[in-house]
C-alpha cells in the first residue's frame, strides 16, 4: 500500500513539468573486446568508453570446468568429513573448487604522467552527546599516499575509502585537482596460505589494489616467466621495495577474482559469470559531460534490425 501511494505521489508531482522536457540522449557507448583463450576457459574482457567519461571494465568467463573423477554417483554417498575438494557435478565427477584471478595494469595518465594515489576514506563522526537528536555523521579524509606499501589496499565493507588517481598540478576551476578514480565491484581475494607455493607466484593476488611507480620492466604481475618463477618477480616483491609515488608517473593494479565452487550447470560447459570495475571521472570535467553532447539524431544511429542483419 505504501509503495503505490508513493508511486502516485512522484507521478502527480511529475506533471506540471512534464512540458519542460525537450529531449533526450540514447546511451552510446564504445566497446573493446578481446577474448582469449587460456587453458580450459575463455575470458572475454571489455573495456566500455561511456559518454559520460566512465570507462567500465566487464570480465566474463566461460570454458570448460575443471573436474576430477570420484568413485561415488550420488551425492547422498559422500560422508560430510569426506574432504572432496569439490562437489559432485555429474556422476563420477567433482568439480574442483578453484579461483580465477585477473589483474589489470592500469598505467594512469591524468592530465599528465605525473599523478598521485590519494585514499578518500570515510568516516563515522559522532555527534557531541545531548547537542542533536542525530547520533553519528560521516565525513571524508583524504590522504595522499606517499609510497608502495602503503597502497597494497584490502577492500573492507565497514571501513571503505575511494581511490583517486589525481594531477596534483592540474586544477579545475573551482580547485579541485584533476582526477579519476577506481570503482571496484565483485572481486575475491585468495585463501591460500601465503607459503603455499602457488600463492608465491600468484601473490599478486594478496591485495585487490596496489600502486607501483611505472617500471617498463614491471608489467607482468606474476612476473615475465611465471610457471619457471619461485615468486622472486611479482608485483609483491616490486611493491614491498616501498619506492615513492607520490607525484610520479604511477601504475594502478587492480585484481578482479571469483571464487568458483562449481554446481551440476556448470557441466560440462559452464554458462558466463561476469564482474567489472570501473574508472570514474572525480573532477575531470567541471561539470557532468554527457550536456555537452550533441543530441544524437536517428540518422546517426546505423542501428541494427532483423531485416538489415540478413540483407
Ligand atoms: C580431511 O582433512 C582434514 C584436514 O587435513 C583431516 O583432519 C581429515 O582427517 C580429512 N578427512 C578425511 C576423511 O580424509
Ligand atoms: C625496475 O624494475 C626492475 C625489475 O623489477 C628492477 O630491477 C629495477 O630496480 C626497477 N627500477 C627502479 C628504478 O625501481
Ligand atoms: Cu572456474
Amino acid at each position: 500500500m505504501i509503495v503505490i501511494l508513493a508511486l502516485f505521489f512522484l507521478r502527480f508531482q511529475s506533471l506540471p513539468f512534464q512540458n519542460s522536457i525537450r529531449e533526450a540522449r540514447p546511451k552510446v557507448t564504445l566497446v573493446v573486446r578481446t577474448a582469449s583463450t587460456v587453458g580450459n576457459y575463455d575470458y572475454i574482457i571489455d573495456w566500455e568508453f561511456q559518454e559520460d567519461g566512465l570507462i567500465r571494465v566487464q570480465v566474463g568467463l566461460s570454458g570448460m570446468l575443471m573436474v576430477k573423477g570420484t568413485h561415488y554417483n550420488n551425492a547422498d554417498q559422500i560422508p560430510e568429513e569426506e574432504n572432496t575438494s569439490g562437489p559432485l557435478v555429474s556422476e563420477n565427477l567433482i568439480g574442483v573448487v578453484h579461483d580465477h584471478f585477473v589483474t589489470f595494469h592500469l598505467d594512469m595518465d591524468i592530465d599528465e604522467p605525473d599523478n598521485s594515489f590519494v585514499k578518500v576514506h570515510l568516516v563515522k563522526e559522532e555527534t557531541v552527546p545531548g547537542e542533536s537528536p542525530r547520533k553519528s555523521f560521516l565525513r571524508t579524509k583524504k590522504h595522499v599516499v606517499k609510497s608502495e606499501k602503503e597502497a597494497q589496499i584490502k577492500f573492507k565493507l565497514y571501513d571503505p575509502s575511494e581511490f583517486h588517481v589525481v594531477n596534483p598540478s592540474q586544477k579545475s576551476k573551482i580547485g579541485n585537482p584533476s582526477g579519476y578514480k577506481v570503482v571496484p565491484a565483485g572481486t575475491a581475494a585468495s585463501l591460500l596460505d601465503h607459503n603455499d607455493p602457488p600463492q608465491h607466484r600468484s601473490a599478486f593476488t594478496d591485495n585487490q589494489i596496489w600502486v607501483t611507480p611505472y617500471n617498463r620492466s614491471e608489467q607482468w604481475a606474476g612476473g615475465l616467466l611465471v610457471y619457471q618463477g619461485k615468486g622472486e618477480n611479482t608485483l609483491a616483491v616490486w611493491s614491498d621495495r616501498d619506492r615513492s609515488i607520490e607525484n610520479k608517473d604511477i601504475v594502478v593494479w587492480y585484481t578482479l577474482g571469483f571464487h568458483h565452487v562449481p554446481c551440476q550447470e556448470d557441466y560440462p560447459i559452464m554458462p558466463t559469470v561476469s564482474s567489472s570495475f570501473a574508472l570514474k571521472p572525480a573532477n575531470f570535467f567541471n561539470s557532468n559531460p554527457i550536456l555537452h553532447v550533441a543530441p544524437t539524431v536517428q540518422k546517426d544511429l546505423p542501428s541494427c534490425s532483423a531485416r538489415s542483419a540478413s540483407a
